[in-house]
């Protein structure tokens, strides 16, 4: 298994969780996001879309999308389970999860704010009060879901870790690399908090990976 990632990327913070908690350790190759390496055609060919990550297996095919691989390594490794087994807890739990993977995340990535940087003349200050507000708006959500529904404990589903808190833990990273204030959004910091004292969360912290700086 080879799992194609940089130490910045959310999206392969969120599957490096999800391999630790499944006790899988693929190779990984380093796709270097800020001397632009994903747009090397050699990456075009693993990825179309020119992004991390990409997991393939020996007989391949090349998976991608963040979500879409953990619940293939969910599927093909059960224990632990990452989804609840009861319908609308698994509708919750993917819809924690795409708020961060599908609304927010998409508009923060580097092409986006590199686009409204070349493309519209933002400068830095500006990008950085895009990325700010596409995050806030997420943990606005997450914070409103989480502090008010009855299905939240210890973790965004009860005492199960889901692939909710997987995303959780990447929007709390995500708030730290664009100075986010996490105090308004105590629930989210508390449940990210928790996670970030389970090894499979720590192990796979962005600042813990090759090449990472010691501090953002
Ligand atoms: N929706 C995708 C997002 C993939 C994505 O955009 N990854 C970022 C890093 S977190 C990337 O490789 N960006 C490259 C770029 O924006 O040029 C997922 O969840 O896997």
């Amino acid at each position: 298994m080879k799992l194609f990632s940089f130490w910045r990327s959310l999206a392969t913070y969120r599957v490096r969780i999800a391999l630790n908690l499944k006790g899988l350790a693929p190779e990984v190759i380093e796709v270097n996001l800020i001397k632009g390496h994903q747009r090397d055609p050699k990456f075009k060919a693993v990825n179309p879309m020119m992004a991390i990550p990409a997991l393939v297996e020996a007989d391949g095919p090349v998976l991608f999308e963040s979500l879409a691989i953990i619940e293939y390594l969910d599927e093909t490794h059960p224990n632990p389970p990452l989804l609840p087994k009861e319908p609308k807890a698994r509708a919750q739990v993917r819809g924690l999860s795409q708020i961060v993977a599908c609304d927010s995340h998409p508009l923060i990535v580097p092409r986006v704010r590199e686009y409204l940087a070349h493309e519209f003349k933002i400068d830095e200050a500006g990008v950085m009060k895009w990325a700010q507000h596409w995050h806030r708006a997420a943990l606005n959500g997450l914070e409103e879901h989480l502090s008010t529904e009855k299905e939240t404990g210890t973790y965004c589903e009860g005492e199960q870790i889901t692939i909710a808190d997987i995303c959780v833990a990447s929007q709390v990273a995500g708030a730290g690399f664009f100075k986010v204030d996490l105090a308004p959004y105590p629930t989210v910091a508390r449940i990210a908090a928790t996670c970030a004292k389970n090894d499979a969360f720590a192990r796979a912290h962005p600042l813990k990976q090759p090449g990472a700086p010691a501090a953002v």
